[in-house]
């Protein structure tokens, strides 16, 4: 009776049209964001080109899942999508920290090259934990917030730094600071609290988060260009008709374009807007890049040792390629 009652329901099942599915999307940025608004924008290319049997429902500001657990729950399908900042992952594996590695890709060309020769090796990592890469797109260039001007790296001594992965800590600690995890959304609590003093991110981030509000100086020393990336689960993914999953990798592959060059119209614009809400925005000394990119090469040197034979052969392929 059982078995019949499952079979009935089957059969039914079968009958009945297929509906239109939604998806829901974790990612760890506030809607104004350019990620998230480039999100948005893939969820509605997705949406067009599957005729509405595909719509993704966009839960930003890690409003779903908190960023720490987005790529766990794509992973473990209670969702089948999600974004999250890519270099999070380097303690998993080196390979996924290679683009904030402190002044190895500093330009947008340089960028694109690094992603490059990173991509497979990524894309190999990801499928081993059954998820499979989207599309991945950068921040501007990073820069430096601070309260006071800094002329080397001394100054930058004792200070509570804002940290968002394993590399800007351990970049922060060699630098003389003292690096505190926080996520974008919660800077300026932070700030306020007195539990940071300085960071380094984007002109994006620094503009979203009004910093302003609480440090006087940015210095844009284009210290890396990290990358956000999206990920599907693999098996939800594989499960879906042909012609679904040639829409989602066309409106893949145009918000991976989309993105790039939202990117870079962010790094001017975004500047502009520190610089006219009173921060003072000042090139580095000589001192100071000297200074850091010494603690970048350091860096480079135990990232090669402790490197997988293949990111190992990215970071050459990379360094060819430039
Ligand atoms: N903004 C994100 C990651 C890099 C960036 O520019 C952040 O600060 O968390």
């Amino acid at each position: 009776m059982i078995r019949f009652a499952t079979s009935l329901a089957a059969a039914v099942a079968l009958a009945v049209p297929a509906l239109a599915e939604t998806w829901d999307m974790p990612t760890p940025y506030s809607d104004k964001v350019f990620h998230t608004r480039n999100v948005m924008e893939f969820a509605k290319d997705v949406e067009r080109l599957t005729g509405g049997k595909l719509k993704i429902k966009v839960h930003s500001a890690g409003s779903l899942y908190p960023h720490p657990e987005i790529k766990n729950a794509v992973r473990s399908r209670q969702v089948p999508i999600g974004e999250f900042f890519l270099s999070r992952l380097s303690n998993e594996d080196p390979a996924f920290g290679m683009d904030s590695l402190p002044f190895l890709a500093t330009s947008y060309p340089e960028a694109e090259k690094l992603w490059a020769a990173q991509k497979p090796v990524v894309a190999e990592l990801l499928e081993k934990q059954g998820l499979m890469p989207l599309y991945a797109v950068p921040w501007p260039p990073q820069g430096l917030y601070t309260k006071k001007p800094i002329h080397s790296v001394a100054d930058l001594a004792g200070l509570r730094f804002r940290a968002y992965n394993a590399i800007l800590e351990d970049f922060a600690k060699r630098a003389g600071a003292q690096p505190v995890q926080v996520e974008a959304p919660d800077i300026p609590q932070a700030f306020s609290t007195g539990q940071v003093e300085a960071m380094i991110t984007s002109p994006s981030t620094g503009v979203s988060s009004k910093a302003w509000d609480f440090v006087e100086y940015y210095t844009p020393i284009n210290a890396w260009i990290p990358k956000n990336i999206v990920v599907v689960n693999k098996r939800v993914f594989d499960g879906l008709d042909p012609a679904t999953q040639k829409a989602i990798l066309e409106a893949a592959a145009a918000a991976e374009k989309r993105g790039w060059e939202m990117s870079k119209a962010e790094t001017a614009a975004k500047t502009k807007i520190l610089a006219e809400n009173g921060m003072k925005v000042t090139e580095p000394s000589a001192e100071l890049m000297a200074g850091l990119k010494k603690i970048g090469a350091d860096m480079l040197e135990d990232w090669k040792a402790n490197a997988s034979p293949e990111a190992g052969a990215a970071l050459e392929a990379y360094l060819a390629s430039k």
